[in-house]
């Protein structure tokens, strides 16, 4: 039977996949963890867990984001590698399936920035996007060594409302609607032109399940897969937003995350993703600013 360890429960994947998951598998099922009750750094107590619950999947969301990752870099690396490899380890030893988020943020310079390929080269421009290029090719390497069945997507800027935006690039997407909501002016560090692309998280959930439950056969990916949603920049999610809450209006005051906005590719081809796993998205901008506003307004 599935048992499901999920490390960074709290984060803002983490907070919607734990109950999908629950809801999916049942909650006695799936063992919620965060920094307080499990870090990942020790190795130790995460095999001690594993085996004491007998899970056999794990779904590794615990990592520092782009922004943060700037700030601190050697930790963040620390804690992105380490954490990735004591959860590779453990799914080595105990035969366990493994969900690894990784991002747009491993393609740098060289890419095509409007339609980035599969297999583009991988020349990220900060640590956490270093981070996650090493990720993903320790992830295939775990794969084509040892047999670990570790599935991964690259995702984009996530938009929820359930929880705070955790330290990344894109958070502007998800501050700008409490702001909105209470009649706040948002102050965006990005500039107004700057694409970025983003996605719902119920895609980001589903996409996770879905790959989780593919069968293994026509999964040709072992790095990460692309995911594709949508696209838009900072003024287009403002007039979105404007179709709703007329009043609302956004400042612009770049900071150093214009930079690695600018590194990041806006459009992803993920014909891998949609032929090989069923991949296909719910939300545009207009269906997710909708949604959000609705849920918000309540
Ligand atoms: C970030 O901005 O760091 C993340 C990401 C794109 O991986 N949201």
């Amino acid at each position: 039977m599935k048992k499901i360890l999920i490390t960074g429960a709290k984060g803002q994947i983490g907070t919607e996949l734990t109950v999908a998951l629950q809801e999916r598998y049942g909650a006695d099922q799936v063992i919620a963890t965060d920094i307080r009750e499990l870090d990942v750094l020790d190795k130790t107590a995460l095999m001690a867990l594993v085996q004491k619950e007998k899970i056999t999947e794990i779904y590794h969301l615990a990592a520092a984001l782009s922004a943060v990752a700037e700030k601190q870099p050697l930790r963040a690396w620390e804690l992105n590698m380490q954490g990735l490899l004591n959860v590779l380890d453990a799914a080595k030893i105990d035969n366990l399936k493994v969900f690894w988020p990784s991002s747009i943020a491993v393609f740098g310079d060289h890419v095509g920035k409007a339609v980035c390929s599969q297999h583009s080269v991988t020349q990220p421009k900060t640590v956490y996007g270093i981070s996650k290029a090493a990720g993903e090719n320790w992830c295939k390497y775990y794969f084509e060594q040892y047999g670990v069945d570790v599935r991964s997507v690259r995702y984009p800027g996530l938009i929820s409302y359930t929880a705070k935006a955790g330290g990344g690039t894109t958070d502007y997407a998800v501050e700008v609607f409490p702001a909105a909501i209470e009649k706040r002016a948002y102050t965006c560090y990005l500039k107004p032109h700057t694409p970025l692309p983003m996605m719902y998280m119920a895609d980001a959930v589903q996409a996770a399940i879905s790959l989780m439950e593919a069968p293994a056969d026509p999964l040709t990916i072992r790095t990460s897969y692309n995911i594709a949603a949508m696209s838009f920049n900072p003024s287009q999610l403002e007039k979105a937003i404007q179709a709703h809450l007329p009043a609302f209006k956004m400042a612009y005051r770049p900071d150093f995350r214009q930079v690695i906005a600018e590194s990041w590719p806006f459009g992803l081809d993920d014909r891998h993703a949609r032929h090989e796993w069923g991949w296909q998205p719910g939300y545009d901008l207009e269906k997710t600013v909708e949604e959000i506003i609705h849920q918000l307004s309540r």
